[in-house]
């Protein structure tokens, strides 16, 4: 079965690709390589309604069904900011290096119990007529670094310190965020939907 994984984020395939490797019967599509662009207004309230709102894009777009991530962070200090806004914390088309300084600025002087912070992440998956047709969702618990450090991963990685590790999520291996991730946690809740589905349509 063919689904069209609907992101502009290179770190999100990434992290997909990699997750989903094992999966029989997936072929996995990139909007790059159907060269498809999406113009999407995320300005829904929920990570789930802007996931399907990205889904329904990508499935009308392309007439394959489809799969969308939407996620973020929630900073308890900011009451749950930057949240659905995280791509553009910083403003429109905000690099990740604006939007980290962003954050860091924001929370100068707080102590470590004041930094508490959490990623979330939904999945939706929609048939080629735009039919929802699974949805999971996931977190990981941490707290906001002092400053940034590592290079891996993307987005608010450097300053991310995902709960009972020194380090932070940039200074994880791929396997390693892959394990403890929030897109982890909404992968695994998607895998046995999925195979389901892969059996069905094959
Ligand atoms: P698409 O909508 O095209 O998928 P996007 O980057 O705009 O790409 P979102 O609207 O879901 O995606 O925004 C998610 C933002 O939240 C992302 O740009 C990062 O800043 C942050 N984010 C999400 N998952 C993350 C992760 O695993 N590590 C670090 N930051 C993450």
């Amino acid at each position: 079965m063919r689904i069209l994984l609907a992101t502009g984020n290179p770190g999100k395939l990434r992290e997909y690709r990699r997750m989903l490797s094992g999966l029989e019967g997936l072929q996995l599509e990139s909007l790059q390589t159907l060269g498809c662009e999406l113009d999407v207004d995320e300005d829904g309230n929920s990570f789930y309604v802007n996931a399907l709102k990205k889904a329904r894009a990508a499935a009308k777009a392309s007439g394959l069904a489809a799969m969308a991530d939407d996620s973020g962070l929630e900073v308890d200090a900011l009451e749950g900011r930057p949240g659905v806004r995280s791509a553009r914390y910083a403003g429109e088309g905000a690099s990740d290096a604006q939007n980290n300084e962003k954050l860091l600025a924001a929370l100068a002087g707080l102590g470590p119990d004041e930094r508490t912070a959490r990623f979330r992440c939904a999945i939706v998956v929609v048939a080629a007529d735009g039919e929802e047709l699974l949805h999971t969702e996931g977190t990981c618990e941490g707290r906001i670094a002092e400053a940034a450090s590592g290079s891996g991963g993307f987005g608010y990685d450097p300053v991310f310190l995902p709960q009972g590790r020194r380090v932070t999520m940039a200074e994880l291996s791929p396997e390693q965020k892959n394990q403890i991730s929030h897109r982890a946690e909404a992968v695994a809740a998607l895998l046995e939907p999925l195979r389901h589905l892969l059996a069905q349509s094959s």
